[in-house]
């Protein structure tokens, strides 16, 4: 999915990346332009923070910046693409997922890591992004 890094996130990106979503597709969000962008050492933390707040059910796709003007960080693009769809088409055992349910209301009740901490750090991505499948 491209976003004019000029333009934001538009409505109709929404729509569109969220169709994407439902369906369980795998995503890599590249902001292109990126060269119209007067950036400091900050500016790809904010731009991330204010994507990831547009698109909050987006939080575990990866962001990319890029300029296809002055071809920018291009080959990562596809770098991406397959780290992804590796990712998308992982599979889980099962112990390792029981392991997860078990342990989930002790690492919360402790707080010592939020719900957050726990699917990214915990849950292989895949189980998040790829509408899991499971077999009974
Ligand atoms: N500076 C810069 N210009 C770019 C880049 N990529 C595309 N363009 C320019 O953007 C213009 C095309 O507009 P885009 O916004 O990409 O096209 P679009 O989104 O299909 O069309 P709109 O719906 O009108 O925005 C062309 O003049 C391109 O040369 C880039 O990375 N940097
Ligand atoms: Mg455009």
């Amino acid at each position: 999915m491209i976003l004019d890094a000029t333009e934001g996130v538009a409505e109709q990106d929404k729509k569109i990346v969220g169709y994407a979503h439902e369906k369980g597709k795998a995503i890599v969000l590249v902001v292109n332009k990126w060269d119209l962008v007067v950036k400091d050492d900050k500016t790809m933390n904010r731009f991330e923070r204010k994507i990831r707040e547009e698109i909050t059910f987006l939080n575990y796709i990866p962001i990319i910046y890029v300029s296809a003007l002055t071809k920018q960080r291009l080959p990562k693009i596809l770098d991406m693409v397959d780290f992804v769809a590796e990712e998308a088409s992982r599979r889980v055992a099962t112990a390792d997922l029981n392991n997860l349910i078990r342990e989930a209301p002790r690492l919360l009740h402790h707080r010592q890591i939020s719900i957050e901490g726990l699917r990214s750090s915990m849950l292989p991505r895949a189980v998040l992004n790829h509408q899991p499948l499971f077999c009974l």
